[in-house]
């Protein structure tokens, strides 16, 4: 199968869909940002991952496609609930490939103008595998001129894959996602709490505020409290839904 081009017209038609979980702030139990996920119900192979989609995408122009029809779709929604009087911002997640993009500051910059949602309401996440090929030239003017545009960074999927210290010095971040492989066995393992812990005081030392993804359970919530988190983000405190039902199920958790 072609799913290049499927994806292709998939964008065309407007059968992708974004899907929103909540990220919470642990000291106000307030949803603090919301991240959009990206979702293909295909008519013939059910829900397409959306790596998968990316990986079609990336090395052609499908991929700057894809990446403005998310940002675009995710600052015109954030508008939405934002109108509706949930007070938060949007987190997107971009690729390695984004940042190679010449036009993606001025795409980004477009949506933020047309939606009128505050740049520092918005999030672009990173994965450590981005964030480590944004060491060319190329890759660096894109993320700065997105922090000049008033946007935060942050880093996606923390202590898997290359984390090294000097990126992190390096890079303008302004959030640490501790990866949820560490959240998932905190309760159970003393060294994964041991690691989680020194996680979230490197973050917190570098100035960044520091985010818990995969938190499933009470008990994890409440050590990740104990232990000083910023924001926790996972099935217990939400799953990702569509627009309506995440509006929806907020409400209720209000
Ligand atoms: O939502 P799910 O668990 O299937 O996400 C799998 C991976 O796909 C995650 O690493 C997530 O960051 C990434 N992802 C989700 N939505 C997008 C998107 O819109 N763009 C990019 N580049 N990656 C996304
Ligand atoms: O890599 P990234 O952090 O963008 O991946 C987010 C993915 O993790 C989403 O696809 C989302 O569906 C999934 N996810 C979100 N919360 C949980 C959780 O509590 N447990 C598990 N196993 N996956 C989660
Ligand atoms: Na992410
Ligand atoms: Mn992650």
């Amino acid at each position: 199968v072609d799913l290049w081009s499927q994806l292709g017209q998939a964008i065309e038609e407007g059968s992708l869909h974004l899907e929103y979980q909540p990220q919470v702030a642990l000291a106000s139990g307030c949803v603090q940002s919301v991240e959009a996920l990206l979702r293909w119900d295909h008519p013939q192979y059910g829900s397409i991952r959306p790596d998968t989609m990316v990986r079609a995408a990336e090395g052609t122009d499908l991929m700057p496609r894809l990446t403005h029809w998310v940002f675009n779709t995710a600052l015109r929604q954030c508008a939405e609930y934002r109108q509706a009087g949930l007070d938060a911002g949007i987190s997107v997640n971009f690729s390695a490939d984004d940042l190679q993009e010449r036009e993606v500051v001025d795409l980004v910059a477009q949506s933020l103008e047309v939606w009128q949602v505050p740049a520092e309401s918005v999030t672009v996440e990173l994965t450590e595998t981005a964030v480590m090929e944004s060491h060319d030239a190329e890759a660096r003017a894109a993320l700065h001129g997105m922090k000049d545009l008033g946007l935060r960074v942050s880093m996606d999927d923390f202590g898997i894959g290359y984390s090294s210290m000097e990126r992190l010095l390096r890079m303008p971040l302004d959030e640490l996602k501790i990866d949820m492989t560490f959240v998932h066995e905190l309760v159970s393992s003393r060294p994964h709490q041991r690691i989680v812990e020194s996680m979230i005081g490197l973050g917190q030392k570098m100035g960044l505020s520091v985010v818990a993804e995969g938190v499933e359970d009470q008990e994890t919530l409440d050590r990740l409290r104990a232990l000083g988190c910023d924001l926790v983000q996972g099935f217990y405190l939400g799953r990702p839904a569509r627009l309506a039902q995440f509006m929806e199920q907020t409400r209720a958790g209000r």
